[in-house]
């Protein structure tokens, strides 16, 4: 019995990885992974003090050829990530405006939440993104200044969340070139490095499998900020179709453990993989093609031993 689990949770733990990989802007798509900067792998980020917290494994080498995609204020952004079996919120931010999007290593002050989305109904982020075919849609805030930016998108799993350090990232950093009529600033700002911390609240919950009341829950990152207040800026509003509203109702919790552990849905992890091209060109194209090895990398035996250990 205990054998077949573990072996299972392997399984499991070896597909439920997860990366970035394609996004909309007010219902269009520049394709399959382009304008984000795609990792080396779909291994979580563990440790918060690296740059890598902020876009990812070589977080402070900017990549080239990644193109840097149009939207304006208060555009429908719509994201879409690998199946994900980990229990855990989904997390947008922006930094910006900069010069050059595609020369921004986003290590520092300036980064602002736009959007999350925690626990509803008894159902974690990952599991409401996978009724729509692993996407969530939100909407950029109005009262943005013209300019390029950084859309940093996190997927934060908790499954091992109950041991100091077992929080896993999942980031995924895009280029955006968004066209606002805000002048004044968005707050509240943070740093990333920095204002993420392992023993924080919504990172280390040691009670999760025990007791934990997820309905609280908010992800790291703070507040979702406010733009250009004061000038018709706003909080970006809540997806049309989606069922991201907090409901006040009295709902008996989920066993997060039960769903947690024994997800059984499988993805398929042979995606395509990008190469991208060596020009230093901003608006170099990218080249995809098929891959037989997929870019997951070898599962991590620390994870199962921290899920059943
Ligand atoms: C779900 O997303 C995948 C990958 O983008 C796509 O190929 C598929 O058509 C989508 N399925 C539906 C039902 O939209
Ligand atoms: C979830 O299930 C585990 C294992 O059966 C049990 O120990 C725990 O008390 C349950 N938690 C909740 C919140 O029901
Ligand atoms: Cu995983």
């Amino acid at each position: 019995m205990f054998k077949t689990t573990v072996i299972a949770s392997l399984l499991s733990v070896a597909t439920a990885h997860q990366n970035f990989h394609q996004f909309w802007v007010d219902g269009e798509t520049p394709g399959y992974q382009a304008g984000i900067r795609m990792p080396p792998s779909n291994s979580p980020v563990t440790d918060i003090t690296s740059d890598d917290i902020v876009c990812n494994v070589n977080g402070a080498k900017v990549p080239s050829g990644v193109d840097t995609i149009a939207a304006k204020e208060g555009s429908e952004i719509k994201v879409q990530w690998d199946q994900s079996s980990h229990p855990g919120p989904i997390t947008h931010m922006l930094y910006g405006p900069v010069d050059d999007a595609s020369q921004a290593t986003g290590i520092g002050a300036g980064w602002f939440k736009i959007d999350e989305l925690n626990y509803v109904d008894g159902k974690w982020a990952n599991e409401i993104m996978e009724k729509d075919n692993m996407t969530h849609t939100f909407t950029l805030p109005k009262g943005l200044a013209s300019g390029e930016y950084l859309l940093r998108s996190e997927m934060l799993a908790l499954h091992a969340a109950q041991t100091v350090g077992g929080g896993q990232f999942y980031i995924g950093c895009a280029q955006l070139k968004i066209t606002g009529t805000g002048s004044s600033d968005c707050s509240p700002k943070i740093t990333l490095p920095g204002a993420y911390k392992e023993k924080d609240s919504n990172i280390y919950i040691p009670n999760f499998y025990n007791g934990f009341k997820a309905d609280s829950y908010k992800a790291p990152g703070g507040e979702v900020a406010t733009c250009g207040a004061g000038s018709g800026g706003s909080k970006p509003q809540p997806a049309p179709a989606s069922s991201a509203q907090p409901s006040s109702s009295a709902a008996p919790q989920t066993n997060v453990s039960s769903s947690a552990a024994l997800q059984t849905t499988v993805s398929s992890s042979a995606a395509p993989q990008t190469t991208r091209t060596s020009s230093a060109a901003p608006q170099t194209t990218l080249i995809t093609k098929a891959s037989s090895s997929a870019a997951s990398a070898p599962t991590s035996a620390p994870e199962a031993v921290a899920l059943y250990g």
